[in-house]
């Protein structure tokens, strides 16, 4: 792992732990922290669900597993700092990780719907908002709180939505929100509270430092420190991206026929259309062959096979989605005082001879 930062822990896999490998080894999956992880022995763990409901629930993980339907998603998590080197490099981001294509991850999660959980609960026709809570406090919040998030009710009681407490299998891991977490596929890693101890059905989005001040796309002249109210664009769907995954930025290589890949992710209700890749700056592309995604919610991976010249050579790919969207080329514009939602074109270098 590439680890950013140790308290917190924030580390992502390097370009080959994740190459073909539709779904991501749990020691492999990158970990993206706010705060000191959680010590929670599952047994006393308890998840309330309160606010504009008929009935206020407290629920252990038995009462979980034992009075809602058990399910399975494969979804793709993604940080919106995801690539965010590529944005340092236009303009440094103080305080932020330098993220590279790491920050993406795929999953088979299970636990239960948050949509039966709310149903139980019985939301008011005034819940238009569902807040997630955990426990873990965060020195980098102003002022320091527990880390918080919240999605739309419309995208809550979405099926593939979940509580989830297993990962690939196994029980979920401490570092990715054991014993429990939101998974909310589709949507930036921001929104999946992890250690989740606390659901709130709202009128009003969540006041979390992590929802209403951070993750939003600031104006590039906004201060990140004091942004004016409702300054910016609040995340909530994953932006069309893409990225390389072999060869590495920076390979030597014979010269030659050479097996490209890379993952693709649309986010939320969209799908990745095409992949296109260039060795002459942009000036001509070919398409690369596309994977089918294990679900809605997965990245694609894709390949091609390009002949690579003798010498230093920049590779560049771009990602389409189903509505006709594309990547743009250049970071410069996309620059933004907290580095979120790179989505330019990916590009790596690679020496031939
Ligand atoms: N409680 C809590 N949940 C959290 C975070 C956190 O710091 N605390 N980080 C969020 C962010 S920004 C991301 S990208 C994902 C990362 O999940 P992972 O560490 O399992 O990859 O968790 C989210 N959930
Ligand atoms: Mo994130």
């Amino acid at each position: 792992m590439v680890v950013h930062e140790r308290e917190p822990f924030n580390a992502e896999p390097p370009r080959a732990a994740l190459a073909g490998r539709r779904r991501t080894p749990v020691d492999a999956f990158y970990s993206r922290n706010h705060g000191p992880i959680p010590d929670i022995e599952p047994a006393a763990w308890r998840l309330r669900v309160d606010g504009l409901v008929t009935r206020a629930l407290e629920l252990s993980l038995k009462d979980l597993r034992g009075q809602f339907e058990t399910v399975e998603v494969q979804a793709t998590l993604q940080c919106a700092g995801n690539r965010r080197a590529g944005l340092v490099a236009v303009r440094d981001i103080p305080g932020e990780d330098p993220w590279g294509p790491g920050a993406t991850s795929t999953a088979c999660w299970s636990g239960v719907r948050l949509a039966d959980v709310l149903d139980a609960a019985g939301l008011r026709p005034q819940a238009a908002h569902i807040a997630f809570e955990a426990p873990d406090v965060s020195r980098l919040a102003d002022p320091p709180q527990p880390y918080g998030s919240s999605i739309p009710t419309a995208k809550a009681l979405g099926p593939e939505v979940l509580l989830a407490w297993a990962m690939n299998g196994g029980p979920l891991p401490r570092v990715h929100g054991g014993p429990l977490r939101a998974l909310v596929p589709g949507w930036i890693g921001a929104r999946s509270v992890k250690w989740l101890t606390h659901v709130t059905a709202r009128a009003q989005p969540s006041g979390n430092y992590f929802q209403a001040v951070a993750y939003r796309v600031l104006p590039a002249e906004a201060d990140p420190r004091q942004p004016g109210p409702a300054d910016g664009i609040s995340l909530g769907p994953i932006t069309l991206n893409c990225d390389f995954l072999y060869p590495d930025d920076g390979a030597h290589l014979p010269p030659g026929e050479t097996g490209i890949t890379g993952y693709a992710l649309a986010g939320d209700d969209r799908t990745v259309a095409r992949v296109d890749v260039s060795l002459d700056g942009g000036r001509s592309w070919r398409q690369a062959a596309l994977d089918r995604p294990d679900s809605p919610w997965t990245w694609q991976h894709w390949r091609t096979t390009l002949v690579l010249p003798v010498g230093d050579t920049e590779v560049i790919a771009r990602a389409w989605d189903c509505t006709g969207a594309v990547m743009p080329e250049s970071p410069v514009h996309l620059w933004n005082p907290k580095g979120y939602a790179n989505n330019s074109w990916a590009r790596i270098r690679v020496l031939c001879r």
